[in-house]
């Protein structure tokens, strides 16, 4: 009897899917118009107040930006655009918004002349007439993908793809509009029907089960040393302070997966950083003593957690407690003893009293002994006179300028790597990083997103120089759309990741002065080759209000080896 369709009259098509998008709180959306997709950039205008369109400069920003917006939010974010760009140029987002579980909506079009689809194609994406076939296409990077051939379909597709993109474990979900499906309009007698967007949205989020919830429980309050491993999955359900409270009561260390890191703020004294294989030697030496393991929404990927080295993790030797939405993931990469399901906010909620009275005694002497048994960071060799700036160096003139709340978005490469085990967060919800395809590119289209969604806080994105010139064109952006983000380049003048896997060929750039480069999109930008130019550049970017750009001439002496965990296996 609650259940009302929901429109009187006719609409536009067009406004009635924006509309959809507002009922499902959607706030902000990325892309470039072209083919029919103009109709629905038209009917976004009127909803600027509730909807923000960010036009990007190229489709791969677009993506990263939605995927960050999604994975940020928790709500899908949307990237809007014609069919072969997105697929084309915007992959590098859906990619990894795919592998990241990042609830995401790819709204294009076939780009399509519905009465010529059976003839000579002109960017039609409909595979008739060997057409390129986008639905074939978005299949494998997305849940699903719905094709939408009339008006009277456009508005339902769209609720369906919101509740697909968020339902259990999230990810991208594509919308392939006909043309004809964005012409014309639709009313109370539309058929199928149109009901309001929250009938939609998953409206219990799945509770855990009693028994499983209290197996769990008992298995944590009689550990003597457990451990928790915090993933992604924290940061997607939002359950920075659940996470907290729950590692407090059981005081157990906490350790964060690649992707996981910025989910825990890494200055708490439960914290031991990153571990796997690029991890600190004091997380990785917990979880390979801890007797239990607490892992939060991670898939625990074999790239993860040092190519499944039982020294670091042990089905066999450790009792596994495996907390994850998705019922599929349980078991998946080791076999978990106890599984519970459910988004982690929710379980953490329901788990943390379960677990007060923990049978190990003296935590802090435990993380004493851990302390003083292994290193929180990895010794590196020392500089020869001569080289350039140390990335180390660099990272720790960052850390000492940015202040707690900062949020650091990543790249790929030895910078990211580097990142990812020195650089110390202070904050909850403070890093992210791409480690579900580790594209490059990613820094700076996540760092514009994140401003967006958190505009209080200073964003910095952190890329190597290779990293940094695939997507610098999102300065333009920066400073067309006025979000004043901190752009750090690690400027090697090399592929060094490429390199050190491999040899010097085909590896090198010139070295450009990307500071240069950036003043002349209209940013502030700075030169760096002093450790002691770091610190004020950062105070003025962090007070300019503009975007701002750091290019720090860095040594590539230091590799990934170096941050190399011992417990990584070498693969064969
Ligand atoms: C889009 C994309 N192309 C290629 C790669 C493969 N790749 C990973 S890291 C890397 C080198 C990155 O160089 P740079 O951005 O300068 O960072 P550095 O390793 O020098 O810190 C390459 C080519 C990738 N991950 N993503
Ligand atoms: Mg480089």
């Amino acid at each position: 009897m609650s259940i009302r369709r929901s429109l009187s009259t006719e609409v536009a098509v067009v406004d009635a899917v924006v509309n959809v998008l507002v009922e499902a709180g959607i706030d902000h959306v990325f892309g470039m118009p072209g083919g029919h997709t103009c109709r629905l950039f038209g009917a976004l205008e009127a909803r600027q107040a509730a909807i923000r369109t960010v036009l990007v400069r190229e489709e791969s920003l677009g993506g990263v930006m939605a995927e960050v917006a999604g994975r940020l939010s928790g709500k899908p974010g949307v990237l809007i655009g014609q069919g072969p760009w997105i697929l084309g140029n915007g992959l590098i987002g859906i990619i990894e918004g795919y592998l990241s579980s990042s609830p995401m909506l790819l709204m294009t079009d076939f780009s399509d002349s519905p009465r010529y689809a059976l003839h000579a194609p002109y960017q039609q994406g409909t595979g008739d007439y060997g057409g390129w076939d986008a639905r074939q296409a978005f299949k494998g990077v997305t849940k699903q993908t719905f094709q939408v051939l009339e008006a009277g379909q456009a508005v339902q597709a769209t609720q369906l793809a919101i509740k697909h993109a968020l339902a259990g474990q999230p990810g991208p979900v594509g919308l392939l509009f006909s043309g004809r499906a964005w012409q014309g309009t639709v009313g109370p007698n539309t058929v199928p029907r149109i009901y309001p967007t929250a009938h939609y949205l998953s409206k219990a989020a799945m509770c855990p089960s009693r028994s499983h919830l209290a197996a769990a429980a008992e298995v944590i309050r009689e550990s003597k040393a457990p451990a928790i491993i915090a993933g992604n999955g924290v940061r997607i359900a939002g359950a920075f302070d659940e996470l907290r409270r729950f590692a407090e009561e059981v005081g157990a260390p906490v350790v964060t997966t690649a992707t996981g890191k910025g989910c825990f703020p890494e200055n708490h004294p439960l914290s031991l950083g990153t571990f796997g294989t690029f991890g600190t030697p004091i997380a990785n030496g917990c979880v390979s003593e801890a007797d239990v393991l607490v892992v939060i929404g991670s898939k625990l990927s074999a790239s993860d957690c040092a190519w499944e080295n039982p020294e670091l993790i042990d089905p066999e030797r450790q009792t596994i407690v495996q907390i994850d939405v998705e019922a599929r993931n349980a078991s998946w990469t080791t076999p978990c003893e106890h599984v519970v399901l459910g988004s982690a906010e929710i379980v953490l909620t329901e788990l943390t009293p379960l677990c007060g009275g923990a049978a190990q005694e003296d935590v802090e002497g435990r993380l004493r002994s851990l302390r003083d048994r292994f290193a929180m960071m990895n010794t590196f060799p020392t500089p020869r006179p001569g080289d350039a700036m140390s990335p180390l160096t660099a990272i720790m003139e960052m850390r000492k300028a940015l202040p707690d709340e900062a949020i650091v978005t990543c790249d790929a490469g030895e910078n990211r790597i580097l990142m990812m085990h020195c650089f110390q967060t202070r904050s909850a919800d403070s890093f992210l990083m791409a480690a579900g395809a580790g594209p490059m590119g990613y820094a700076i289209p996540a760092a514009l997103a994140a401003k967006l969604l958190r505009p209080n806080r200073p964003v910095v994105a952190v890329s190597g120089d290779g990293g940094f010139a695939m997507t610098m064109n999102g300065l333009l952006t920066a400073v067309e759309q006025n979000i004043p983000i901190i752009s750090v380049i690690f400027n090697n003048s090399v592929l060094g990741w490429s390199m050190h896997v491999e040899n010097e060929f085909a590896n090198s750039f010139k070295d450009f002065n990307y500071a240069r480069i950036a003043e002349a999109m209209g940013c502030n930008a700075y030169r760096i080759e002093q450790a002691s130019q770091i610190g004020p550049a950062i105070a003025e970017a962090l007070n300019a209000g503009v975007p701002c750009v750091l290019d720090i001439v860095t040594s590539h002496e230091i590799t990934f080896k170096n941050v190399t965990s011992p417990f990584s296996v070498k693969l064969v």
